[in-house]
């Protein structure tokens, strides 16, 4: 009994419908970074969005909390092939803070501390599909996972998420970021498998 069971429920999660394509479930919270994990302190962290004219918009850590602020219940899937299904967070959403930001420009590259760059098309920003988050399960987040904030794009594979997020630069191309330089896709959608060129 115990093996049927057993073997049912593995057979269960494997055809789950919020699995994309390739990808496995995992409980655990998996740290994938490129490079060592940047100390920022939240009295020096800002956020800012640059658009072409040369205008700065910029929040210190207090300005952001100061937002609305959204729960966010997702999925998450990384290009390894491991997703987690139901993550939550909290954070303000890339709507808010692209309110007063006037760009004729398409495509946006994420800076972080530390230089880790990704590319995202600005439409993936927003409608409710992007935040910046800096809480993960009722807890601020973690260095590793990105703290003191990261990107949050969760329908896209997860290396768009860019951790210890610092900005956002306006582009008029689709130029690739770190990762998309080194043979990721230039998009990363995981229900097309578009994981590497
Ligand atoms: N700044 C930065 N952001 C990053 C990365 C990185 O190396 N540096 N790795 C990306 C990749 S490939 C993945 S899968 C996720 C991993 O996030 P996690 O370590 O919280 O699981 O972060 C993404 N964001
Ligand atoms: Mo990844």
């Amino acid at each position: 009994m115990g093996i049927v069971s057993r073997a049912f429920s593995g057979r269960s999660r494997e055809h789950d419908p919020n699995l994309p394509p390739g990808q496995y479930l995992t409980e655990d919270f998996p740290v994938l970074s490129a490079g060592p994990t940047p100390e920022v302190d939240t009295a020096d962290w800002e956020f800012t969005i640059r658009s072409e004219s040369g205008q700065v918009h910029r929040w210190s850590w207090d300005e952001l909390h100061a937002l609305p602020i959204d729960d966010v219940g997702t999925d998450i899937h990384c290009v390894t092939r491991w997703s987690k299904l139901g993550t939550s967070w909290r954070g303000v959403s890339l709507d808010t803070l692209f309110a007063d930001v006037d760009t004729s420009f398409e495509y946006v590259m994420a800076h972080s501390y530390g230089g880790y760059t990704t590319n995202v098309p600005l439409d993936d920003l927003l409608d409710g599909k992007a935040w910046i988050a800096f809480e993960f399960d009722g807890e601020g987040l973690e260095p590793e996972h990105g703290g003191p904030a990261r990107l949050l794009v969760p329908h896209l594979y997860f290396w768009k998420s860019a951790k210890w997020i610092r900005g956002l630069v306006m582009m008029e191309d689709d130029d690739p970021g770190f990762w998309e330089q080194n043979g990721y896709h230039i998009y990363g959608d995981p229900w097309l498998e578009q994981r590497y060129w």
